[in-house]
């Protein structure tokens, strides 16, 4: 392949200190003086809430943030601690048999996984906000006339990518690299997981080639490099995490959130975020499908879903008239 090219087009950057990685990133994020403006959205079941605060500078000039609170699953070597080392049960509830109380733990044992983005861009704060979604069946023509234009426009930075990519972050976190240009990739834990526990094990592979975008982009020339994620990728989870492939749900989103091919694993007893049958595209089945016909994602149209006040949904609105 063309050893890992620029990207054929400049995406408008978010992030405007150099690698992205400095700059306001490097201090300590302000959480107790953020002002928060609105709640962007709750969930019970994820048991996470998604916050928009802004952070008031020295001038006075307010700057968004993007917040998540969620809490994290159980540890399961850390539930003697938490029955044997609580402050205190209080009771809520007593029938018969049956009660139920609120125990709290020690504060080591009630961390609550905190994920900023800092500063944040409007399009950071729409993407967690709940919205009215829709589905759209994209023709191969609907990509090339109106998805391709607004991707090249408008797409999220993938400087974080890069900084993985190039080891200026996450360097110390990478589980396996596969170093070739053109057919190698890094997988490291995804943003999402603390790795403290299994239940939600969640990694991503990037791959070193920088101008395959997505899942529309692939042909069977990429077969070499889907099979290396697909192979190294399971080993290497076996490997370090001790979770058979067996048990591993690997899939490529369309549309991703980043305009740079990446592969997710995630846990297959987990309900991760984005696995479903509207979004998630299992590798076996893609790499199946390039195999009967290398222009596969070429031709067929990709049913997705899109929130009513996305730009792309717009566009899409204007073309179809509904
Ligand atoms: N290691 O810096 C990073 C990094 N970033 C910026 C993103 N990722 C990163 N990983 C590392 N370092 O799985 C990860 C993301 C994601 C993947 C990109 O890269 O965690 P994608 O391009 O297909 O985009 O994948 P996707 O899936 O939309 O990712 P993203 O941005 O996490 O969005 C997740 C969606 O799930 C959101 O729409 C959100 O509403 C929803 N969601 C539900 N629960 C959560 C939660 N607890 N945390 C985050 N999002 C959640």
């Amino acid at each position: 392949c063309a050893m890992a090219e620029a990207p054929p087009v400049k995406r408008k950057r978010e992030d405007e200190d150099g690698d992205g990685n400095g700059g306001a990133a490097a201090a300590p994020f302000p959480l107790a003086e953020l002002r928060l403006r609105r709640v962007l959205r709750e969930s019970a079941r994820d048991k996470a809430v998604f916050l928009h605060g802004e952070v008031t500078g020295p001038s006075g000039e307010g700057t968004d943030a993007l917040v998540i609170l969620e809490k994290t699953p159980f540890q399961e070597e850390k539930l003697l601690d938490l029955l044997k080392k609580h402050t205190k049960l209080e009771l809520r509830m007593h029938n018969d048999i049956y009660k139920t109380y609120h125990l709290y733990p020690p504060p080591e044992l009630s961390e609550i996984k905190t994920t900023v983005v800092y500063p944040a861009t409007e399009k950071h704060l729409q993407k967690y906000l709940r919205q009215e979604v829709h589905l759209i069946c994209e023709t191969w023509e609907d990509y090339k006339n109106i998805t391709l234009p607004y991707i090249q426009s408008q797409s999220f930075s993938i400087q974080w990518v890069y900084n993985i990519l190039e080891k200026k972050a996450e360097a110390d976190r990478i589980i396996h690299e596969n170093p070739d240009p053109c057919d190698g990739f890094v997988l490291v834990p995804d943003f999402k997981w603390n790795q403290n526990q299994l239940d939600d094990l969640y990694l991503i592979a990037l791959v070193h080639r920088r101008e395959v975008k997505s899942l529309r982009d692939l042909t069977a020339e990429h077969l070499p490099l889907l099979r290396n994620i697909l192979r190294e990728g399971k080993e290497a989870i076996m490997k370090r995490f001790g979770v058979p492939g067996s048990q591993l749900r690997i899939y490529l989103h369309y549309h991703p959130s980043y305009y740079h091919l990446h592969v997710h694993f995630t846990a297959l007893g987990y309900d991760a975020p984005g696995i479903s049958v509207e979004r998630a595209h299992l590798l076996t089945d893609v790499i199946d499908n390039l195999v009967l016909d290398s222009m596969y994602y070429q031709k067929r149209a990709l049913t997705f879903a899109l929130q009513a006040d996305k730009e792309l949904f717009k566009r899409f609105q204007e073309v179809r008239q509904f």
